[in-house]
């Protein structure tokens, strides 16, 4: 039953920030997925006879790889698949999955906050037994095999039946078809203090959360509306579409405006948010303020302990380099560790799995804590639901007294999309070429202190990566980061991030591109920003 078939590698098979993603008509292409399943498994060792998990953010294309997925892994001689009901297995839920069935590791299909149909976006991710996302050494070596596949195993165990759920045998290989939701509400209940949110809602407490037509939505029902007793109604486009109802599943101030403009608006409810294409990402609005993601894992930070699974308090923080500064503080003022890491969560998976660090955050709208080892939208929903409910303030008194006590750090990122690769590359080349030349001169006022390429040297197995961003810091604590996406899936994407701290409260409700516009015109000065990409402005600023 199990045949090995030639196949001829393909040569742009390379993971990037989280997995691999493309167009979907490049996924379509005889055996493209195919071998990348095959050389996930020639990557790793020792999964005979084991669990495997598999599930995907219900994108179009999902159903099809996942047949493949199985039967690959029954190929490839994996005991048992455990695959979400319909396909469906949002991100942190699959790492709760894998860790709490102590499952070899898992795939999971998504390309996570990239549009979804026919001619948009797919992607392939693996996390390993932690449930984390694969480290670098893994998906390194996921590529070089990639490039020298001669063949893949599968089982011919015909089209496997993903909407019931139950156990049944395919070949020598059990499939197991579970809820995708249980485990996952099961866990947030054990974090949380359901009783006081239950109660907020109860006396009126207004919740708009929006899942985009993404993996959240079936989440969300459940635990904001079934277990938490939010009014009908409270959830969004709540039903998980291929394509998203062609939006773009990215919980950001321009694809999810539609809730800004509700939350600024004169019937705002008490607390907005939402979450991307497979439900790490989360976005937080108050009623009347907007909370930058980078503030938002230090006030959950700060208030952490208000939540039943944190109250003995945290051992350490960590952050992706571009995200503020605003942790560091609260780390500071708790005494505790702070780390900080390149882009992308696998790089916080020893922190956690040491127990070094307990929340960690990116500046991409990604919070987690150690009950996963993925960023988890609605966990960050959550907290801040708990927290609200606790404290009895607004999220906007929150905010401004967190502000008033560790200063403000404001922030913003402007994305520069489809860039020609030639372009962007020689933007990098030419700014990478002057660092060791930028300190101590002066652009727009501003003497530049440290300018380097940011390597992060892992305080758990030591390995370094190199290349992870540009830094140009200020005197005085400001600073400009640069670097090109590793998630897009056609050109290339400059990211700017740019970041000033202000530690007088008088001086707190500037208008962010206002406070920083000295900045922004320093980093187009130092980076030929425009001249590179042949842009005025950016596509995309959050
Ligand atoms: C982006 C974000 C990064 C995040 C990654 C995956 O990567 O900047 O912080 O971890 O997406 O998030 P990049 O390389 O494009 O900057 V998700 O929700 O797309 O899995
Ligand atoms: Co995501």
């Amino acid at each position: 039953m199990i045949r090995t078939v030639p196949t001829k590698p393909y040569t742009d098979q390379k993971p990037g920030t989280s997995g691999l993603r493309k167009k979907v008509p490049v996924f379509q292409q005889e055996h493209y997925a195919e071998n990348f399943i095959q050389s996930i498994f020639d990557a790793l060792d020792g999964f005979q006879g084991k669990t495997l998990v598999i599930g995907g953010d219900g994108r179009f294309y999902n159903r099809e790889v996942i047949q493949k997925a199985i039967a690959i892994a029954a190929g490839n001689g994996f005991g048992k698949v455990m695959v979400g009901q319909g396909g469906i297995l949002s991100t942190p839920a699959a790492s709760n999955i894998i860790r709490k069935y102590k499952t070899f590791g898992g795939i999971i299909l998504s390309a996570s906050h990239n549009p979804g149909g026919p001619h948009e976006d797919f992607g392939i991710k693996y996390n390993a037994g932690n449930g984390g996302p694969a480290p670098e050494r893994i998906t390194d070596a996921i590529f070089a095999k990639s490039k020298e596949i001669k063949s893949f195993k599968i089982a011919d165990i015909g089209a496997i039946d993903i909407d019931t759920i139950g156990t049944a045998k395919a070949g020598d290989m059990t499939v197991e078809i579970f809820d995708p939701v249980k485990d996952y509400a099961e866990l947030m209940e054990s974090l949380f203090d359901f009783d006081a949110i239950r109660a907020n809602f109860k006396y009126g407490f207004r919740l708009r959360f929006d899942a985009m037509h993404a993996v959240t939505g079936p989440y969300a029902k459940e635990i904001f509306e079934r277990r938490l007793g939010a009014p009908n109604g409270t959830c969004r486009n709540f039903k998980p579409l291929p394509d998203f109802g062609g939006h773009h599943p990215d919980p950001n101030l321009v694809h999810a405006k539609h809730l800004y403009d509700e939350m600024m608006g004169p019937d705002a409810p008490d607390f907005g948010a939402a979450s991307d294409g497979d439900g790490d990402r989360n976005l937080i609005i108050g009623k009347g303020i907007f909370v930058t993601p980078s503030d938002s894992v230090a006030m959950l930070a700060a208030n952490a302990s208000l939540a039943p699974g944190y109250k003995e308090g945290l051992k350490g923080i960590a952050r992706s380099m571009p995200t503020s500064g605003a942790a560091d503080r609260v780390a500071e003022k708790l005494g505790i560790g702070i780390y900080e890491t390149p882009t992308g969560w696998k790089f916080f998976g020893n922190l956690l799995d040491a127990g070094m660090a307990t929340i960690c955050g990116e500046e991409s709208a990604g919070t987690g804590s150690n009950h996963v080892r993925e960023k988890d939208g609605l966990w960050a929903v959550l907290l801040w639901l708990n927290i609200l409910a606790v404290r009895a303030e607004s999220c906007k008194d929150i905010v401004t007294e967190h502000w008033a006590t560790y200063g403000r750090n404001y922030y913003s990122r402007h994305d520069y999309e489809e860039v020609e690769s030639d372009r962007a590359n020689a933007l990098v080349d030419e700014l990478r070429a002057k660092l060791g030349s930028l300190p101590g001169t002066s652009v727009r006022g501003l003497k530049i202190a440290k300018a380097d390429d940011f390597a992060y040297h892992d305080p758990v197995d030591g390995s370094v990566s190199k290349n992870q961003g540009i830094r140009i810091l200020f005197e005085g604590g400001s600073r400009v980061v640069l670097r090109l996406s590793g998630t897009g899936t056609s050109g290339a994407t400059l990211r700017v991030y740019i970041e000033r701290y202000e530690p007088d409260k008088a001086r707190h409700d500037l208008d962010t591109q206002e406070a920083l516009a000295d900045l922004i015109a320093a980093a187009d000065d130092i980076a030929g920003i425009k001249g590179h990409t042949g842009r005025n402005k950016p596509s995309v600023i959050t």
